[in-house]
């Protein structure tokens, strides 16, 4: 197949040559050919080296810079030269999930006692930035399993359900999923009309959400359903209880190599010992929300900096009117702009970073944070789009992926407007919501 792939890109580049080249002499062409195809080859290798204007890097410690390293060097190995073929053919590698888990990737965050890594922030920061520097979607599977599954089952479980669900969803030999958003209740999740009822000796939970990252192959699912009081609370639903179903949702043209899906619950007995007793109320799943948002803030700068990186290197290579495109003002002014937002955002991440480990970050700020680093990846990812010209369509770069996925991004955890809202009600202490 991959055999199959890279005959077809090389065709294709030829094409490209000779489209562009017909009217001029033939050396030309066929140079301007093989050009192309060896910078295209190039860009497969993954030579992303990441921007440091300010010296950011001196605000790591030895540490920081060793499991970045070594998570740069696995996303270089074992996503970048795959991960276009898979967004193409919205393919999810299963096989990622152990993978990560090997690499420590799942709750970097979560004791070591329970399996996790038990790193600090900036750490698990840094990780979600070298994954999503690969792609969105495999910093979603990530992100989702450590902030969404095992931080609640950490936080609010019981001590038997720490040690049944964390070391197996840290190793990968486990994924899991997190189910909040429902076909009626996105923005406003306090809405939700997924419900559970006390039985005696079981809970039976009845509903459907929808938009769940992992949903179709989860073995766990951290689900948030209203009790007969209208209470939220959070309950583990384990693949293959009867009457739960996740079937897959298809067609999206973001995030194809994430599998996304719903989940279904008609009539599910849950064992009572599978509800987490530690905290009830919507702000129990907000909270998760803090600590997957945040992981969003540094990943966009992962995405945004791929895209100005490759944009970088499109502009010294390409030549139009006899000179590399990097020596025209304007595409300078591209590259200016892009490395002035991605420092402002670095730094930024870092001080978030500090704040978290000293446990004084607070949703405001993680809002702040998550919105403005979004945005900023996606119009850097239109911008790096430009200067690649018609190229930045192609899979043959990986602008054009990171810019559909961000559209997820900006929407996924709290929409763009939503965390201006949050920021609103930080401000005037008026919530605008409704
Ligand atoms: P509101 O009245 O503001 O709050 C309800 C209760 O929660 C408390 N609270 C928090 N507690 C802890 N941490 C936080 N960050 C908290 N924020 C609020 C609050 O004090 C209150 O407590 P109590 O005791 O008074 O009941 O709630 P609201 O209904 O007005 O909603 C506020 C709003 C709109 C900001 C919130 O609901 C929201 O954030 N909506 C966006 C929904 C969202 O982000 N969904 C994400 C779904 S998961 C997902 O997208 C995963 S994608 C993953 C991937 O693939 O990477
Ligand atoms: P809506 O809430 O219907 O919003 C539509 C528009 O209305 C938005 O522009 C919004 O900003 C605006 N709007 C809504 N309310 C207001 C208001 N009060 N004031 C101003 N504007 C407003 N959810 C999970 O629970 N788990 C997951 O794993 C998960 N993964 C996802 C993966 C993908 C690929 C996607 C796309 C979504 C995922 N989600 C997940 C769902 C995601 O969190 C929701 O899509 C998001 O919260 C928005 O909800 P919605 O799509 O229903 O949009």
């Amino acid at each position: 197949m991959n055999c199959i792939r890279w005959n077809l890109i090389y065709q294709k580049g030829l094409f490209y040559g000779k489209f562009e080249y017909r009217t001029d002499n033939h050396i030309c062409m066929d140079l301007q050919s093989q050009n192309a195809s060896k910078a295209r080859k190039i860009s497969k290798q993954d030579l992303f080296e990441h921007p440091d204007l300010y010296k950011v890097d001196d605000l790591l410690s030895e540490e920081h810079k060793l499991i970045r390293s070594s998570i740069r060097d696995f996303v270089k190995r074992e996503i970048s030269p795959y991960i276009e073929d898979w967004a193409q053919r919205s393919h999810f590698p299963y096989e990622i999930v152990k993978k990560f888990g090997n690499l420590g990737a799942f709750g970097p965050t979560i004791p070591v006692a329970y399996g996790g890594g038990g790193l600090d922030y900036i750490s698990y920061g840094l990780i979600m930035q070298e994954i999503e520097r690969g792609d969105s979607g495999m910093r979603s599977t990530a992100s989702v399993q450590g902030s969404l599954v095992m931080y609640p089952i950490y936080k609010f479980g019981s001590e038997q359900q720490r040690k049944k669900y964390l070391p197996k969803l840290a190793s990968g030999e486990w994924l899991g999923c997190f189910g909040l958003t429902e076909p009626d209740h996105g923005s406003n999740p306090s809405g939700m009309v997924t419900n559970f009822k006390d039985k005696g000796d079981h809970y039976l939970l009845n509903g459907a959400k929808m938009w769940i990252s992992n949903s179709p192959k989860a073995d766990v699912a951290v689900v948030w359903a209203k009790d007969e009081n209208g209470r939220i609370h959070g309950l583990i639903a384990d693949r293959g209880m009867p009457g739960f179903t996740t079937p897959e949702t298809h067609g999206k043209w973001s995030l194809r190599a994430s599998s996304t899906g719903e989940l279904v619950f008609d009539n599910v007995k849950i064992p009572k010992e599978n509800l987490l007793p530690g905290k009830s109320g919507l702000g129990a799943p907000l909270m998760c929300l803090d600590s997957a948002r945040y992981g969003i803030a540094w990943g966009a700068i992962g995405a945004a900096m791929d895209c100005y990186d490759a944009a970088r290197r499109y502009a010294a290579d390409r030549i139009q009117f006899g000179k590399p495109i990097a020596s025209f003002q304007l595409v300078q002014k591209k590259l200016a702009e892009m490395l002035t937002e991605i420092t402002k955002a670095q730094l930024l991440n870092w001080r978030l970073g500090v704040l978290m480990n000293e446990g004084k970050a607070t949703t405001a700020q993680i809002s702040l944070a998550k919105r403005n680093n979004v945005q900023l990846a996606l119009e850097i990812s239109r911008e790096a789009r430009q200067i690649h010209g018609g190229m930045g369509i192609t899979g043959e770069y990986p602008i054009m992926r990171h810019m559909m996925n961000l559209e997820s991004v900006v929407t996924y955890e709290g929409t763009h407007d939503i965390h201006l809202l949050i920021l609103g009600n930080e401000i005037t202490g008026i919530p605008a919501f409704v």
